[in-house]
Parts: structure tokens; sequence; C-alpha cells
């Protein structure tokens, strides 16, 4: 048994996500905590809300309420929309809890006592309009990188460069639009990220095994121009964590905040502890998943997040976790993806395009959407999101498929055998080739799970319930019924128990169609089928079971069309 730490990167509280944000980071993290907790494995599985920063700021002024409010409200939305996709979770932490805080300023203190905080007297954008400094999201401009024209005060989206508000060509602020803009002084802390330049060049170059959108967008930004550059980690803003050095004050410092994204990774340690908190547990508890000097060495620690996200996870976290010169446990593998599109162009959360997760569990329940999202995962290039693929996609894998399969057995059965696993028959030639496929196949999903392959774990998924539909169409029990009720007694006998075998190997994906297949079997018995032959025995003879209501339901026509224009335009 393993101990694995898995994060999703933490969405911002500004507003909900949409299914781009979903599959991009919370939905995979999801099937994999799912998959590596049915192996047997202890996993930790921790999410939470972005609660700093501008986004949370805007967002409230916004919504018209104070900023703390504003969050409590949103971290109790996002939490009952993660349940309803059913993501599992050992926690769902707030990025502005007490822990964080804390933590944060204890790193902070560290890397100030290792040489790695330089303090900065530096000219930052102020809007006379406003009456204020616009950092970050405040502002925006056009990349001096690319010359995307709506690049934002810290991050080009469009080229991920990482920017400072001063770096902005034709700059205005994002409150008012006004470009009465002025250049004053004023002093923040920066992270010398380039003093640990060759230990994150050597710690990224010894990661061979990571996917090449992890590294590549890493050593970009390590190798590009004038390489890996300090950051500034403090801001004017009054919603944060209050910049401390551990826990004293910082003289010059008073009245500012971290940078949101110098605190929200170390959420990811805060979460834990706020789990442990939650839970009755002591500080040993989350320490042994995070300190390597408290039993976190043998802890294997994967994240998932968009690409976006990566400069961050890559980079500048890793640069808090070493320069802190405490042992913390660094990541041992990064899961990034490429972007989901949607119908012919992108999700935006600022145009409110495309489908948002409350909108999405309003017209469908999640299975039908998460069986889509991870089969259709952007990881290899840039997805897109189509109605069309979606209806047909539905009705061909859950409805004519699965659907099917585990209604025509069921159905079949009570009819001709009565609500009981059927006796009498032997398994011949045919059993033994589908026992054979299904062993093989199944050893393939395992290492394509292992290897959180999302999209070829689906698709040996799928070709699992295509092999039993396949093999009951040739077996036709119905047909050898009236020959030989013997012979469709076996054929029904191990269908039935392959209906249980596919609700443990399809939990992950569709973990409530599975409980629903486990609930009509009536039984718990969700071990994993490591021998197939031994798993199609487990329900025995005279087993009672119940015909489930129908699974999946097919998406009509009409339906399409009037959701394709319903989600045309803006969210209101
Ligand atoms: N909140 C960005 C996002 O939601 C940011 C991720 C933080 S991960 C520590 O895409
Ligand atoms: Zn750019």
């Amino acid at each position: 048994m393993a101990r694995i730490l898995i994060t999703s990167a933490i969405p911002y509280i500004n507003g909900i996500k949409h299914l781009g944000n979903l599959v991009g980071s919370q939905l995979p993290a999801d099937l994999y905590a799912r998959y590596m907790r049915q192996r047997g494995h202890e996993v930790m599985f921790i999410c939470a809300t972005d609660e700093h920063g501008t986004p949370a700021e805007l967002a409230a002024a916004k919504a018209g309420q104070p900023v703390e409010e504003f969050c409590t409200e949103m971290h109790a939305v996002q939490a009952g929309i993660a349940d309803g996709f059913r993501l599992s979770f050992d926690h769902f932490g707030r990025s502005s809890s007490e822990r964080n805080q804390k933590l944060t300023q204890h790193f902070a203190g560290k890397l100030a006592e290792n040489g790695l905080i330089e303090e900065v007297s530096e000219k930052q954008v102020y809007s006379n309009a406003d009456g204020r400094f616009l950092p970050d999201r405040y502002i925006e401009g056009t990349c001096p990188n690319c010359g995307y024209d709506k690049a934002r005060g810290d991050q080009c989206e469009n080229c991920t460069k990482q920017l400072d508000p001063t770096d902005l060509i034709e700059p205005h602020s994002a409150i008012s639009g006004s470009t009465d803009l002025e250049v004053r002084e004023t002093k923040h802390l920066y992270l010398r990220q380039s003093a640990l330049r060759d230990d994150l060049d050597a710690w990224i170059n010894s990661k061979s095994d990571w996917p090449i959108l992890t590294t590549s967008i890493a050593k970009k930004w390590l190798h590009d121009g004038d390489g890996l550059q300090d950051r500034g980690i403090t801001r004017d803003l009054k919603w944060g964590v209050p910049v401390k050095k551990g826990t004293e004050n910082w003289p010059g410092m008073e009245g500012k905040v971290f940078y949101v994204w110098f605190d929200a990774p170390i959420e990811y340690i805060a979460g834990t502890a706020e789990w442990a908190d939650a839970n009755g547990k002591t500080d040993a508890d989350w320490q042994r998943w995070w300190r390597t000097d408290l039993g976190a060495d043998d802890v294997t620690y994967v994240q998932f997040m968009g690409k976006d996200n990566v400069p961050f996870h890559t980079l500048s976290f890793p640069a808090t976790i070493k320069g802190s010169g405490e042992p913390w446990k660094l990541v041992d593998y990064i899961k990034s993806f490429n972007y989901l599109n949607y119908d012919g162009g992108q999700f935006s959360t600022s145009q409110g395009r495309g489908i948002f997760m409350d909108q999405a569990l309003e017209i469908l329940p999640s299975d039908y959407w998460r069986w889509w999202l991870l089969s259709h995962a952007p990881e290899n290039s840039d997805s897109e999101f189509t109605w069309q693929n979606f209806q047909s996609s539905v009705n061909k894998d859950l409805a004519d498929v699965l659907g099917n399969f585990v209604s025509r057995v069921t159905k079949f059965c009570r009819a001709k055998f009565g609500e009981t696993i059927p006796s009498g028959g032997e398994y011949g030639a045919a059993e033994a080739a589908l026992i054979d496929e299904l062993n093989r196949r199944t050893r393939a999903y395992e290492g394509h799970m292992e290897a959180m392959e999302v999209r070829k774990a689906a698709n040996e998924l799928r070709a699992i319930w295509v092999v039993g539909n396949e093999y009951l169409q040739a077996a036709a029990p119905w047909a050898t019924f009236k020959t030989d009720p013997d012979a469709a007694a076996a054929v029904i006998r191990l269908s039935l128990n392959l209906i249980r075998v596919y609700a443990v190997l399809s939990a992950p994906f569709v973990p409530d169609a599975a409980q629903n297949m486990l609930s009509a079997l009536q039984t718990d018995n969700q071990e994993w089928p490591d021998d197939m032959e031994a798993a199609l025995a487990a329900l025995p003879e005279g087993h009672a079971f119940q015909v489930p209501d129908v699974m999946f339901r097919k998406i009509t026509d009409a339906e399409r069309e009037d959701w394709q224009s319903r989600f045309a335009g803006q969210r209101s």
C-alpha cells in the first residue's frame, strides 16, 4: 500500500467555474484519487478556493458585498457544486484560512532568513481616477512578449508569460478603464528566484517522466530571455495575507499583503492542516503528508492543473519550498492539461461563454458530464466541446453500450429465471475467450490509470464495455433459451457478474452509475477484478438482484438544439 498525496489547482473564488476549468484540474484529480483509493492505497486529496488577490476584490465589489462575506458565500456555493460533480476531496479548504495565513508568513520568514527576499523600492502604477495603486488584474494592456491586447498585470493568458504590471504596453485600469495612470514609488518584497535557478533547473531536468507539456513550459521560463526572474510577492491591497516575517512585523511593509500566487500553493499544505482541524486530528496527522522529516518521505505527491498554472508550480512554488531550507515535500509528478474549447471558440468566464458547472448539473446528472469530459480530456492538444459530439458520446457509450448491457441482462433474467442469479449450464470456449480478453484489457486499463493517461483509460474502459455487449450478442441467450435453457442460464450468470465488474472498473469515471449497479445487484462487493475468472464468480447462484431504473437516458435532437441555442450567448 502506497501513500498518495493529490492536489488540484485551487479555483479562484470569483465565480462558478466552467467545464473547461473542471476538466483541467479537479475532475482528473478526482479520477486518480478514486482509482488509487479503490486499489487500496492511502490517499489524501486536497483542494480549496483561492480567495485572495484582485479577482476576489473585483468580484466582491461587483456583487456589492464585503469581500469576506462574498468569499464565505462563494466557498459554500463552490463546495456544493463540487459535491454535485462527486469530487471526492478529503478536504475543500480556503486559502483565507488562519492556517494558510500562518504558514504563508512562516515561509516568508524562512525565505528572509535564508537571504532569498529582497526589499525593493519600485515604481508602481497608480490610477488617479481610481485613487489607488493598480496591481495585477486591476490593470490590463498589451503583452510585451506576444502582443495579446488583453494581458493582465500578473500574467499573459495567451503566452503564459509571468508579468509585472509595469511591463504592459498601453495600460489601462480594469476598474474604471481610465488611462490616467502614473507611476509612483512604493516598497515591495521580491523572491530571489534567480538565486535558485540552477537548483530548479537540475530538479526539472531530473523529471524525465513528466508530461512534455509540463516540462516544456518550465524550461521555457528557465532558459528563455533573461531566464528565471525575481518576482514581487507583495501587493498594495487590503485583502490578503498581511505581510509578516514569521510572527513578527515587517518594518516598512505595514498595510501590505502577500501576492495571491505566493499564498495560493501554500494552501495545499494549509488545506491538509485544515483537514486535520476539521476531523479532530493532530498536527502530526497532516505533517506526515508534508514533512519528509515527519513521515512524508514515502509519500508520492501528484499535482493536477491547466497549462497556464504550470510556471507557478514548476518554478515559483518549488522556489518557496526549496528556499525555506525546511524538509517540506516537493511535488513528484505534475499532470497538466491543455484547454478545452467551446463550440467553435473559447470558454470564457469573463464573457460568460460556454457551460458553467452549476448549469451543467441543472440539465443532466454529473456522470454524463464526467464521462464526456474525461474521455475527451485535452491531454495532447486543446480539445473542443460540441453539443453534437456530447450527444453522440453519451448516447453511444453510456446509453447504448453500458446502460443497454445492464438493462438487457437484468430484464431478460427477470423474465426467464426470476430476480436471482440462475444456476445450470457450464462455461465453454466463448467464456474462456471473453475472460482472456477482459483480463488483458483490465491490465491495460490499470496501466493507463496509473500513468494518468486519462483518454487512453477511458478508451480502454469503453472497450471493456463493448466486449461484454459483443459476447452477449453472439451468445444470444434469448435464442438459446428456447432449446437449451441451461446454456442461457450460464451466459446470464456470467453477465450479471460482469455488471458487478463493470461497476467496480467504472466507478472512477461514473461513480453514481457504479453505485446504482451495485445496489441493483444487492452487493457491497467492490473487490477489484485482479483475477477475472474469480471476479465473474463472485455473485453465487441464487443471489437476489433487482432490475435497476434506466441508468442513462438518451439525449434527443430537440434537447441538443435547445441547449445549443441556450448556451450560445452570454451567461446572464
Ligand atoms: N486560482 C488559477 C486558476 O484557478 C489559480 C490556481 C491556483 S493553484 C495554487 O486557474
Ligand atoms: Zn503574451
